[in-house]
């Protein structure tokens, strides 16, 4: 068994989505065994309570990522928990301290360095793409079969002394605006750290871990723990990586190396 403990001055992690299958909580009670740091922010989508409302699902291992985080804040960890839309039911405790965790709505964190960022979850950026977005995630199937629909459609409708109007043409322009949303969400979130005259953005919410330069600041982005397993760490220097869990995972019986240098493959090709 490997005992690597990773040491960072921050993580960021979100979306981890406790109290729905798909939360990968063995990845991720991994991760939080291996890895530490002197502030630990929980990023909004912590725990679906969307989807507990449906159907209540809940598993020991999903207590233990609960329990690791709450050692940590014993610990000495600073535990920061921004509420995000799937548990905004927290929201009404912003402000307020349980056990050693602060919850809060948005935080600016300093880094070692000095550069200043703004933390936050980032549904409010979403307006009136949000219906788009889910549009796109079903989009590909759901157009072919919309091919096949509009002709009964359009068929009904001239039946009906209607005329033609185009359900492929209307959802595949919705499929267009969905894949621009990720890029808007991103240029949206980014103008909000510019406008505040900080040096980046941290958040989480679109499941799509990045970091990159957006109008001058940096726009990052902690991922997910539902498919992609990434955290954002920024190291002792104030240097920031987006780290994928899964590799590390499968190589933990590998050969110690320098995990913390811009070649570890926890970090492959994700550094700025
Ligand atoms: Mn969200």
């Amino acid at each position: 068994m490997s005992e690597i403990t990773l040491k960072f001055r921050s993580i960021w992690i979100s979306d981890l989505h406790l109290g729905t299958s798909g939360c990968q909580t063995a990845y991720l009670l991994d991760f939080l065994k291996h890895c530490d740091a002197d502030h630990l922010y929980l990023v909004g989508d912590i725990i679906d309570g969307w989807a507990l409302k449906r159907s209540w699902f809940w598993q020991q291992s999903h207590n233990d990522v609960i329990q690791k985080i709450l050692r940590k804040a014993r610990k000495g960890t600073k535990v920061t928990y921004i509420p995000g839309n799937h548990d905004e039911g927290a929201r009404q405790f912003l402000g307020l301290m349980f056990g050693e965790i602060i919850i809060e709505d948005e935080v600016i964190h300093t880094m070692a360095n000095g550069k200043r960022f703004l933390v936050l979850h980032g549904d409010r950026f979403d307006g009136v793409v949000q219906c788009a977005k889910w549009l796109a995630i079903v989009g590909d199937r759901l157009y072919t079969i919309t091919l096949k629909l509009n002709h009964w459609f359009n068929r009904a409708r001239a039946r009906m002394g209607l005329g033609y109007w185009s359900l492929s043409q209307f959802l595949k322009h919705k499929v267009k605006s969905a894949v621009s949303f990720v890029s808007n969400f991103e240029t949206a979130v980014a103008a909000e750290a510019k406008a505040l005259g900080l040096d980046g953005v941290i958040c989480g919410h679109i499941h799509k871990a990045e970091m990159r330069e957006i109008d001058g600041v940096l726009y990052c982005n902690d991922g997910d723990w539902v498919e992609s397993l990434t955290a954002l760490v920024e190291l002792q220097n104030g240097e920031l990586r987006i780290l994928t869990w899964q590799k590390f995972f499968i190589d933990q019986q590998a050969e110690l190396i320098d995990l913390y240098a811009p070649n570890s493959p926890l970090f492959e090709g994700m550094t700025a």
